[in-house]
């Protein structure tokens, strides 16, 4: 039922954004995506992209940016950019596990030492290699964006150990290794959309989740989950997708405006995002809610057993990434 639900759904939005599209049937506008507000900096990233290629192709390319999860959670927002239904896609790399389990590394905790090694990682050869196994899946990868640190909140209380997360319910993206994870430390795992969990929480379907500063600000989940811990348990990057049955359409010169279009904007999101992270944090602190920073090693220590489970798929990825200095 669930499935058929959703097929229905994804050929229902297929046909209105297919509709919304009539006139310009040759893709001479671009539809992007993004389930954040227009503020929040991955939203101002695709702007950016529009705004340049507008100018470098005088016109003729036209990208209208749909905020919000104005077009569907991140899944189906994926399978609607495989279809060539959206065009341009900023999703996290956490749900791309699914389509492409390579891309599930990024969402193992600690993988990354920090944020000036996961950099080190994304633009070298292993963010090449698996953005562009991405195609088999039918998308082309433009450009990764900055997410910072994943921590818990909750409604119930401080996680400063493991075993503070034992019987709470954690809502968490629709991605293998995620629902590991959160397992693994002792909690229940909730798959959810990120849309749904505001409401999930203010009801006590779950107790809490776990995102970076800015998300938990901006989706106003810091305003029914008061603790936020951060363990910073996993860095997982966000992603900028094209659509490869667009792609492959479109003549090489816009690919090549489209391209560089998302470079200059990944450079502007990072910058971007350490405002936002600080602005964040500020106003949690601001709000009252407790914020504790627990020993991460408890934490490195107990997710141990997720690198036994994926060693035999993700083992040559793990070590790559570790040897990057
Ligand atoms: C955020 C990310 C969103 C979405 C969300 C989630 O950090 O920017 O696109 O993936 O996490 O938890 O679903």
């Amino acid at each position: 039922m669930k499935f058929i639900e959703a097929t229905i759904y994804v050929l229902l939005l297929a046909l209105a954004v297919s509709f919304s599209l009539a006139p310009q049937v040759d893709k001479r506008v671009l539809i992007a995506s993004d389930d954040h507000n227009a503020e929040y900096p991955t939203t101002k990233g695709l702007y950016k992209i529009k705004e340049i290629v507008e100018r470098e192709t005088g016109g003729a390319l036209k990208v209208v940016v749909r905020h919000s999860a104005q077009l569907g959670s991140e899944k189906e927002t994926i399978e609607l950019t495989q279809m060539g239904i959206i065009d341009i896609n900023r999703v996290s790399c956490s749900p791309m596990a699914s389509f492409s389990p390579n891309m599930g590394v990024f969402s193992l905790p600690y993988i990354f030492r920090d944020s000036g090694h996961e950099w080190k990682v994304l633009d070298g050869a292993i963010g090449r290699e698996l953005g562009r196994e991405l195609e088999r899946v039918g998308m082309v990868t433009l450009a990764y964006y900055d997410s910072g640190a994943r921590s818990f909140y909750n409604k119930r209380r401080p996680i400063n150990k493991p075993s503070d997360l034992e019987g709470l319910k954690i809502r968490v993206q629709k991605n293998p290794v995620m629902i590991d994870l959160v397992n693994g430390l002792g909690a229940s795992a909730t798959p959810m959309a990120f849309e749904e969990v505001y409401s999930a929480i203010q009801t006590g379907v779950i107790d809490g989740a776990e995102n970076n500063p800015p998300s938990y600000v901006t989706t106003g989940h810091y305003e029914v989950a008061k603790y936020y811990s951060l363990d910073e348990h996993t860095r997982i990057p966000e992603i900028v997708l094209f659509s490869k049955k667009v792609w492959d359409r479109l003549p090489e010169s816009e690919r090549e405006i489209v391209a560089r279009a998302a470079r200059v904007s990944q450079d502007y999101q990072i910058e971007l995002w350490k405002a936002k992270e600080e602005a964040g944090m500020k106003a949690v602190r601001e709000a009252g809610n407790k914020v504790n920073v627990p020993d991460k090693q408890p934490f490195i220590d107990a997710v141990q057993p997720i690198y036994d489970k994926y060693a035999a798929d993700l083992g040559g990825l793990i070590k790559r990434i570790q040897a990057v200095k």
